[in-house]
């Protein structure tokens, strides 16, 4: 498959997709979101991949939606038109996971496209913002809901109110990163983290995303009482007793995705 907007590669059994409009600041049209999605689409269906990078170039993560696209549009255009609803919910649904490496500027969409993957690894240079009050209009993508949700009320007010950027260091200690390393280290890093989960038993690794996400969804009993069900479900694996046997061998598992 040949993309336009976005670049993809295969390490392993890792997926990487850079987004690639770089004199647009991967400004995210609607042409790189349908692109966006069928990748990770392609991915997800792909037996030999077992987690995904998502990243952009040195410059940008992603700016934001593209402001030229919507610019003329009005109320009835993007209401019953279902205005860029289409391709913006995928990363957050892939069940693999996905990780954003993010060098640069993470605005707007890129933001809320960044925080819909499954953690964060940020370049020393990213910076994160949601400055869509600045021009007139408020986050769509989630930015309201997911950045309130990982860096508390104040931090996300102030970002929302004012379209104030974050930098990398402020984005770990607020918990919206899990790590920050030097710029030149972000893509290879994110590849060989992402490798160490596709190495890891493949139906174990969706359960326990699947379990983290509910933290995200529902009450802390009802949140418990899932991890518990999966947790018990494990013990269905072969996975998990070679998992266990290995460890009591002082071997290596190999696990076998059953
Ligand atoms: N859209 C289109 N073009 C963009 C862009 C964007 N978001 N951001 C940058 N560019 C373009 C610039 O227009 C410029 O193009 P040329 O003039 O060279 O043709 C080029 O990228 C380089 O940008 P600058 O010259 O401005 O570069 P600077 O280093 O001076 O400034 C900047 C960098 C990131 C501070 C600045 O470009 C900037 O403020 N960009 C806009 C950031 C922004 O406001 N982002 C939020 C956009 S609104 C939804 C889903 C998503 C959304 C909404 C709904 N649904 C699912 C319903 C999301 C909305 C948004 O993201």
């Amino acid at each position: 498959m040949t993309y336009e907007t976005i670049l993809v590669e295969t390490h392993g059994a890792v997926g990487l997709i850079r987004l690639n409009r770089p004199k647009a600041l991967n400004a995210l049209c609607d042409a790189l979101m349908k692109e966006l999605s069928q990748a990770l689409d392609t991915f997800e269906k792909d037996d030999a991949i077992g987690a995904m990078v998502l990243t952009g170039n040195d410059r940008a993560f992603a700016a934001g939606a593209d402001i030229k696209e919507m610019v003329g549009l009005d109320y009835m255009d993007v209401y019953l038109g279902g205005f860029i609803s289409e391709n913006w919910q995928r990363a957050a649904t892939c069940r693999k996971p996905v990780i954003a490496a993010v060098a640069g500027f993470a605005l707007g969409g890129g933001c809320e496209l960044a925080m819909m993957c499954d953690f964060i690894l940020a370049a020393d240079t990213a910076k994160f913002g949601q400055p869509e009050i600045t021009i007139g209009t408020i986050p769509g993508a989630g930015g309201t809901q997911r950045l309130a949700r990982f860096v508390g009320k104040s931090k996300a007010m102030e970002m929302c109110l004012t379209g104030r950027m974050m930098d990398a260091v402020e984005a770990e200690r607020s918990g919206l990163v899990s790590r920050v390393l030097p710029a030149a280290e972000l893509v290879d890093e994110a590849i060989k983290t992402a490798a160490k989960i596709a190495s890891l038993s493949r139906p174990v690794v969706l359960m326990a995303k699947e379990s983290v996400g509910r933290a995200y969804e529902t009450t802390l009993s009802e949140g418990v009482l899932f991890e518990r069900r999966v947790f018990h479900s494990t013990f269905a694996l072969d996975d998990r007793k070679e998992g266990m046997t290995a460890f009591a061998e002082k071997r290596p598992p190999i696990f076998r995705n059953r």
